[in-house]
């Protein structure tokens, strides 16, 4: 199995669910080789990360987490519970409409720019951004008032999808003090060794 990837979010969630299953995967740094025609070939996005297993070359990381957990045999793509399967896609879905657009410019100005050289964050583009935040926090707050986990009472992908940019929240300046549940819930799954350092240690890079 391979696994392509950049050093970002969406990346991430898949790579520190390689490393929270044990799987067995070969990493390959890809960022050097996004717009090329060989990975085009594999996701005509161009984007990170792709996941390729034998026949299977699957993009998208909310997909490739499930497929790892199929593969597996992990719960935290509830593969046997079709209720379950709900409850995750609801979240996976809030998190794609809302919740990602809600904490993705804070995430872009400070964690993507300097991780890619992109500049300086531009703080005063943020400040408008801060009611959205607030607003969408205000929901997983509630929802994780009587929680330790978003779906399913237990560590699941939407945990991994949900956490993926905001849990550099304290760095990216997210405005989030003000929901205890949420810094709780970051908090804890920053005590996952996996989720704490994803980033393969040796890399082979796609040229
Ligand atoms: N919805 C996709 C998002 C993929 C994506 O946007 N990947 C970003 C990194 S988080 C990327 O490859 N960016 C590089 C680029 O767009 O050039 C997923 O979850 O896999």
């Amino acid at each position: 199995m391979k696994i392509y990837w950049i050093k970002a979010q969406a990346p991430r969630r898949v790579l520190a669910l390689v490393k929270h299953l044990g799987a067995q995967a070969e990493f390959i740094e890809t960022s050097r080789a996004l717009k090329t025609p060989e990975f085009a070939a594999l996701n005509p996005n161009m984007k990170a990360p792709v996941l390729v297993d034998d026949d299977l070359v699957l993009w998208e990381s909310n997909a490739i987490m499930a497929h790892l957990c199929i593969r597996e045999s992990c719960d935290m793509w509830p593969a046997r519970d079709p209720q379950e399967q709900v409850e995750v896609i609801r979240w996976l879905s809030w998190n794609d409409c809302h919740w990602a657009p809600a904490v993705g410019p804070f995430y872009f100005e400070h964690i993507v720019k300097r991780t890619f050289g992109f500049g300086t964050p531009d703080r005063a583009a943020l400040v408008g951004k801060v009611p959205n935040l607030k607003t969408f926090a205000a929901v997983l707050d509630g929802h994780l008032r009587s929680r330790t986990h978003v779906a399913c009472d237990r560590l699941t992908i939407a945990d991994f999808a949900l956490a993926s940019m905001a849990t550099d929240w304290r760095d990216a300046e997210m405005p989030l003090e003000a929901f205890p549940n949420v810094v709780r819930w970051l908090d804890n799954l920053m005590r996952l060794p996996a989720w704490a350092d994803p980033w393969p240690q040796a890399q082979s890079a796609a040229a």
